[in-house]
């Protein structure tokens, strides 16, 4: 029987729709990809998704699913009661939708312009420049998310795939030192998700973690 297909790349985006699939109790194969120019695997991403972007989901019926936010609606409509999103009619819905929009709107795209910053401005100083730029207006970002982080969780009480996102988002730039020094609240949110006995999997495929064993965060 097909199942679903998760094209990612180890410690990508990917991680937060592993762990959502986890929480959703979704099983699916993974197939591991290199989305940059020189790869062998890049063809067969673009075969997939002509944005070359993982995460890309393929369906068991064949549809394809680009976009992470995409995919945690459709694992919340399969498994409603994971708790991915707030039900219809929860006043902490909207809030949801805002700060998921951000994260994938807002925060994703200083990636997708930074990373490879030669690929938008070919002259040596300025692909420069465009790194440091967007590198910068991340961290603005994260400060404006630290200033209003709940706790246990980013909603507060509620649990949802935002929590997801900054377990996954804060093992990137600006890195473990930056977030430790100016967003503990986004870090005790990050930490506690991280150790979810059900993420165990997808953290340790994705980040190296032996989940189980100790706290990712820690010197
Ligand atoms: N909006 C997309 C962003 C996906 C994305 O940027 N993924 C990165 C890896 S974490 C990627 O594929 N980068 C390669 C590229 O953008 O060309 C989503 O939320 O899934």
């Amino acid at each position: 029987m097909s199942s679903h297909r998760l094209l990612g790349c180890k410690g990508c985006g990917n991680a937060v729709v592993e762990s959502a699939f986890a929480l959703a109790g979704i099983p699916f194969d993974y197939e591991e990809v290199d989305y940059s120019d020189d790869s062998p695997t890049r063809s067969r991403l673009l075969e997939v998704n002509p944005l070359g972007q993982v995460p890309t989901l393929v369906l068991p019926d064949g549809t394809v699913m680009t976009e992470s936010l995409a995919m945690i609606h459709y694992a919340n409509d399969v498994a409603p009661r994971a708790g991915l999103i707030p039900p219809p009619g929860d006043p902490l819905r909207p809030v949801f939708y805002r700060w998921a929009i951000f994260l994938v709107a807002a925060v994703y795209p200083t990636f997708t312009y930074g990373d490879d910053p030669k690929k938008w401005v070919p002259d040596e100083a300025g692909a420069k420049a465009l790194r440091a730029t967007t590198d910068a207006h991340r961290q603005k970002l994260w400060g404006q998310l630290e200033a209003i982080a709940g706790e246990p969780w980013f909603l507060g009480e509620r649990r949802t795939a935002l929590d997801l996102y900054i377990a996954c988002m804060t093992r990137w730039r600006p890195g473990r030192k930056w977030f430790k020094e100016n967003t503990p609240r986004i870090v005790a949110i990050a930490r506690r998700t991280t150790m979810l006995p059900e993420l165990a999997g997808a953290m340790e495929r994705n980040f190296d973690w032996l989940n189980s064993l100790g706290d990712p965060w820690k010197d």
